[in-house]
């Protein structure tokens, strides 16, 4: 039986569909500095989908609202970059993945606030190299959010040429170029991010780039990158069914939100 939710969710479908390619800078909130450890929510997801009979309404589960997340750390590179991996010190164009910036370069600063490793870059000597891409499958209509925590590297405030970080998503520039700041601070983040959607299902790759010329200082980090569904979205596993109403949390999570009227569990 289709019910009312189905039809409102095919009408919202055909309007998506006919929405051109959309890219709009992220929310002002997210611009704050941003520390990546409270915000590590993956380690909380629940696998029994049957738990909703227990009344658990704010159950995770594991789905196609998170696309892709690269951590950084793992054992093998789950990145493309226009930049030359290294295991020792850095020079311009080279990078790593480390958990503490000065061993990529004495004058660097930075570390992950979980312990763990992040990408470590020496700025190119040209601008618009990709530091990191990844190829991931798109839904047609659907609103992502890709994101990355970023820093600068530099120990000096009044360096010129700090990095200023934009997604390109298949090509096409997306959200607003971050300028990231001095700080002093070895743990702190920020956000940066873009908002699409586009008009057919595909593979479409998207970087993170440093549009700023070569520098003393154009030196940054990159760490937890991710795309995932907009809250709201619904796709893969993470539709309404056996009597629920389930969307994409915006972090990457599916979440059961209400009990779908004149549907039987
Ligand atoms: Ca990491
Ligand atoms: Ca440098």
């Amino acid at each position: 039986m289709k019910s009312i939710q189905n039809i409102v969710r095919f009408g919202l479908t055909v309007l998506l569909a006919a929405l051109p390619v959309a890219c709009v800078a992220p929310e002002a909130t997210d611009e704050d500095l941003y520390v990546v450890a409270e915000a590590d929510d993956l380690d909380a997801l629940a696998t029994e989908e049957d738990d909703l009979a227990s009344g658990d309404e704010g159950l995770l589960l594991p789905t196609a609202c998170l696309t892709k997340r690269v951590t950084f750390d793992e054992t093998t590179q789950a990145f493309t970059s226009g930049y030359t991996p290294v295991t020792g010190s850095l020079a311009s164009g080279q990078f790593k993945t480390t958990t503490d910036a000065t061993t990529c370069n004495g004058g660097f600063r930075g570390k992950s606030p979980n312990g763990n490793k992040f990408a470590c870059y020496d700025g190119a000597t040209t601008s618009s190299v990709n530091a990191a891409c990844v190829s991931v499958p798109i839904a047609a209509g659907i609103a992502y959010r890709a994101q990355v925590y970023a820093r600068s590297l530099s120990t000096q405030t009044s360096e010129a040429n700090k990095p200023s970080l934009q997604f390109f998503v298949a090509g096409a520039a997306c959200g607003t170029p971050k300028a990231l700041a001095y700080n002093s601070v070895d743990t702190a983040w920020e956000l940066v991010s873009c908002d699409f959607t586009r008009l057919s299902s595909s593979i479409v790759t998207i970087c993170v780039q440093d549009l700023s010329t070569s520098g003393w200082a154009n030196d940054f980090g990159l760490e937890d990158l991710r795309i995932a569904a907009k809250a709201g979205q619904q796709l893969g596993e993470c539709i309404d069914g056996g009597g629920y109403h389930r969307e994409c949390d915006g972090n990457g999570n599916c979440r059961t939100v209400a009990l779908v009227d004149g549907e039987g569990a």
